[in-house]
């Protein structure tokens, strides 16, 4: 199989970690690429010209984290770790936060927006302060589940908010949650595939 990524996008990294985590390294292979320069090996695998993408061993080209974890799951033939419904949520809350992380980042390189320039990026910050608290608060009912792709996904949005919006101060203001967060990042799979 092969992972299309970069080394900075969260999603693919979350999607990579979870490949170590069950012990697929070794059938994938990483093609790096660059996104945002119209690469022309990513766009003929994913014609939204985005990262992760995973190509199967039959050639099936399989974008959307989510999507590419759910497959990676199938493959070990194990229920999902932790119970379903639990994971599903985390991966949701996780997915969201990562989203309105990333998009206030790319805005910002891209429009060149300042803080609280637009009702968008407003609806980002709190979106991102909201999500935290509903972590904060439910940190209990996730901490027995950290192999799980929903702890994984926010774990990696997490490490994200510390990489690229540094000025959120996550660690003062959520401190059960960053404490998890640093005992997640402490694994192999996180230290080997830590942003650059
Ligand atoms: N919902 C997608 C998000 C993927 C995504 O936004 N990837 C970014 C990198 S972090 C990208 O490749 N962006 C390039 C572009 O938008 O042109 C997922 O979960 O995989």
């Amino acid at each position: 199989m092969k992972l299309f990524l970069n080394k900075t996008s969260p999603f693919a990294r979350a999607v990579r970690i979870l490949i170590i985590e069950r012990s697929l390294e070794d059938k994938v292979e990483l093609c790096w690429c660059d996104p945002w320069s119209d690469d022309a090996q990513l766009l003929d695998v994913n014609p939204a010209g985005r990262v992760p993408v995973l190509v199967t061993q039959s050639g099936t080209a399989i974008s959307e984290s989510l999507l590419i974890a759910s497959y990676i799951e199938s493959l070990t033939n194990e229920p999902l770790s932790g119970p379903q419904e639990k994971v599903m949520h985390l991966a949701g809350v996780g997915q969201g936060l990562m989203e309105a992380s990333f998009s206030l980042v790319i805005s910002r390189k891209y429009i060149n927006e300042g803080q609280n320039a637009s009702v968008l990026t407003k609806r980002r910050y709190d979106a991102i302060q909201r999500s935290l608290q509903h972590l904060e608060q439910s940190i209990d009912d996730y901490s027995d589940h950290d192999d799980s792709f929903g702890a994984i996904i926010v774990a990696v949005a997490l490490e994200y908010l510390v990489f690229r919006l540094p000025e959120l101060d996550t660690a003062q203001h959520f401190t059960a949650l960053d404490s998890w967060r640093a005992k997640l990042a402490a694994r192999p799979s996180f230290k080997g595939t830590a942003f650059e």
